[in-house]
């Protein structure tokens, strides 16, 4: 078993500028992950061997970006019981919308958790996972509480004229 908590996968190297997001959340909260290029499509052996060894592997949370025809979240949902939570990448054709479609509308028995379109959705993947592993893990608890109560602080009582 592998000391990794966290899987980030993706549909494309295109992907990760937005998947990036997760990455950096999961460092500022010092937990340990992988990123990997698994496409449903493209590379559908290599989905079949993350999702069968993710159980047996250690993994705790897979957070799966795709655009598009965005099957990868849900396929992995189909092939492990890890948490998958899914973040719908922001395409040029349809705005990220076929990706949101592709990846909210499960059927009853394999959830995935559904992040907002783009950037936010991948950050809070990031929190999301943190959350879930916070559940057992206090010194990550804490280091989530004061995250949010940094971000809280920074927020201005007024607005300004720039
Ligand atoms: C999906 O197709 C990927 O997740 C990506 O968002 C989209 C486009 O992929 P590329 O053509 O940029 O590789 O499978």
């Amino acid at each position: 078993m592998s000391d990794i908590q966290v899987g980030i996968i993706m549909g494309s190297q295109s992907d990760w500028p937005t998947m990036r997001e997760a990455a950096q959340m999961l460092d500022a909260m010092q937990i340990r992950y992988e990123a990997r290029i698994v496409s449903a499509h493209r590379t559908p052996d290599r989905l079949w061997d993350y999702g069968r060894s993710a159980v047996e592997r250690g993994l705790q949370v897979i957070i799966a970006g795709a655009g598009g025809a965005a099957h990868l979240p849900g396929m992995m949902a189909s092939k492990t019981r890890v948490p998958v939570i899914g973040v719908p990448v922001q395409t040029k054709a349809l705005s990220g919308v076929d990706s949101l479609y592709s990846i909210l509308q499960m059927p009853r028995g394999y959830p995935v958790a559904t992040m907002a379109i783009g950037a936010a959705g991948a950050a809070n993947a990031g929190l999301m996972a943190a959350g879930i592993l916070a559940l057992q893990d206090d010194a990550l608890a804490a280091r989530l509480d004061k995250w949010r109560a940094d971000l809280s602080a920074s927020i201005p009582q007024e607005p300004r004229d720039d």
